[in-house]
């Protein structure tokens, strides 16, 4: 299977499903060439649609001694034993501070439009407050100019999780108000010295893991374990996006012309059954999910839901924080993986509900379980495209119809290289499913703008370790080498045609 000849790459006798029906419904012959895609009609994208690739600082970069950079949290947590699988740690990681411009070579060999990545706060500001490190500055600098020069935009994510540590030993980290402040500075500092060749900004990526993962389970540094913090650590988050956007758009959006936003992870919820109970069960996950970081952005405060269910256990904002959150983004930014089926109540073996609900499961209420039937990556996460079909839908009709642009998607399976090739089939067809739900979600005049896959390369999967690889490259830990899979040439002619079959 899978033949490079000329322009031309046969990719074999693919399997593929009609998803929206959730059935196989037949097998086609993918022929790919370099200009048209032969006996089968091609989904098109709007024109405009910005087709990209994802990646984060700790996950990619290494080089944690190197530059200046101060330490993070995840500098700490990977190096207290038992944390990480095979207690794996981003020292190195994919090295691609010192091998940016080899990375850069890659993406530009597969036509990538646009670029996501994220500025270690801790390279920029050593400890988190003060001035700029120069070293620190140059690298990012270079790294956009690289991208520019091949034609690549760069989307510059703010926070990717990787906080200062001694903003968490000193100060309390995102427990603490005070770190509106710090985080607005942090990212004027970026926006002053990145801003002039930067115009597509995210504050913070995933608010939720930090608050759940990070304070709630304690699966992700800091590692904090309570039923309560991930609330109070939600509500600084927030605060803080709110000021960095004010101050962008009070100080350099006039001039810059970009866009600032944030990006929000949801997984979809179905009704387990039809019951009315189930259906507000499924709802109700999806408001303390997503409505929890969403409706203050688009509404101006919490889902009512969380009120009513958490009292005083959910901080207020002020009437001035709300007036700075509603409207603070310009698009909105989704990162999306899986569903779960959604019922009313807890398990009656008591069982615990997933992981993904966040351990908070008494808060909302929600049992969630997934169809045996269901495939799944090797997160067990379950492959379910119609789950996103729905859920752009869902964020189209709940807060009217912005601009969405999927800011993560992909997939992770463990396939190896097979002389000098990684025929990773199954993520090839992952991305293509994902692509034809979201390729209908825009029929359906879903506004949906672009689609950058998760990710770029083979990373650091932060609890997980090295174990996962959600890489379009694969990386081989041991001496560096990069080689695109399979999935990066399938990707460059998705690309290419602006559609997928
Ligand atoms: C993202 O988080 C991160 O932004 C990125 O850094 C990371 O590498 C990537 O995804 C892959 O993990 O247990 O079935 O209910 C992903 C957020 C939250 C998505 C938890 C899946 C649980 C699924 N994840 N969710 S389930």
């Amino acid at each position: 299977m899978g033949r490079i000849s000329g322009e031309c790459i046969d990719f074999g006798k693919y399997l593929f499903k009609d998803y929206s029906n959730n059935m196989m419904v037949r097998e086609n012959h993918l022929r790919l060439s370099k200009l048209n895609i032969i006996g089968a009609n091609v989904k098109k994208f709007p024109n405009d649609f910005v087709w990209g690739t994802a990646t984060s600082s700790y996950q990619i970069e290494g080089a944690s001694q190197v530059g200046g950079r101060g330490e993070s949290i995840w500098d700490a947590f990977t190096h207290i034993p038992g944390k990480v699988v095979n207690n794996d740690h981003g020292d190195i990681a994919c090295d691609h501070f010192h091998k940016f411009k080899e990375d850069i070579q890659f993406m530009a060999d597969m036509g990538l439009q646009a670029y996501r990545f994220s500025v270690a706060w801790p390279r920029i500001q050593p400890d988190g407050k003060g001035k700029a490190n120069p070293d620190g500055i140059r690298f990012y600098s270079e790294l956009i100019d690289t991208l520019l020069a091949h034609n690549i935009t760069p989307w510059v994510t703010l926070y990717h999780w990787d906080l200062p540590l001694s903003l968490q030993l000193c100060h309390d980290g995102w427990m603490n108000p005070q770190i509106a402040e710090d985080f607005a500075k942090y990212a004027s500092i970026c926006f002053d010295a990145f801003g002039d060749r930067v115009s597509n900004w995210l504050t913070l990526n995933e608010p939720w893991c930090s608050a759940v993962l990070g304070h709630g389970l304690g699966v992700h540094a800091p590692g904090r374990v309570s039923p309560d913090e991930p609330y109070i650590v939600g509500h600084n988050l927030l605060r803080a996006h709110a000021l960095a956007v004010h101050e962008y758009r009070s100080r350099f959006q006039s001039r810059q012309k970009g866009q600032i936003a944030l990006s929000n992870n949801c997984d979809w919820r179905e009704p387990l059954t039809d019951s009315p109970e189930d259906r507000a069960a499924a709802q109700r996950a999806l408001e303390f999910f997503l409505g929890w970081f969403a409706d203050p952005v688009y509404k101006g405060d919490y889902p009512e839901v969380m009120r009513e269910r958490l009292g005083d256990r959910l901080p207020q904002f002020t009437e001035e924080e709300r007036a700075m959150l509603l409207g603070s983004a310009d698009y909105f930014g989704l990162n999306h993986y899986t569903t779960m089926y959604a019922a009313n109540g807890q398990h009656s073996n008591g069982e615990v509900s997933a992981f993904g609900n966040g351990g908070m499961s008494a808060d909302q209420d929600v049992w969630l379980s997934a169809d045996p039937e269901w495939h799944q990556t090797d997160m067990k996460w379950n492959i379910v495209p119609w789950g996103f079909r729905k859920l752009l839908q869902w964020i189209d009709d709940r807060y009217n119809s912005p601009d969405i642009y999927v800011m993560e998607n992909g997939c992770a399976f463990n396939d190896q290289p097979q002389n000098g090739r990684v025929a990773d089939k199954r993520r090839i067809e992952f991305v293509q499913s994902y692509l034809s739900a979201a390729h209908e979600a825009i029929e359906a005049n879903v506004k949906l703008k672009g689609y950058f896959l998760w990710s770029f390369m083979d990373n650091f999967e932060w609890a997980l370790g090295y174990t996962k690889r959600f890489g379009i490259h694969h990386v081989d830990y041991r001496d560096g080498t990069r080689i695109p899979k399979d999935s990066a040439k399938w990707y460059r002619h998705v690309i290419e045609q602006n559609g997928v079959l």
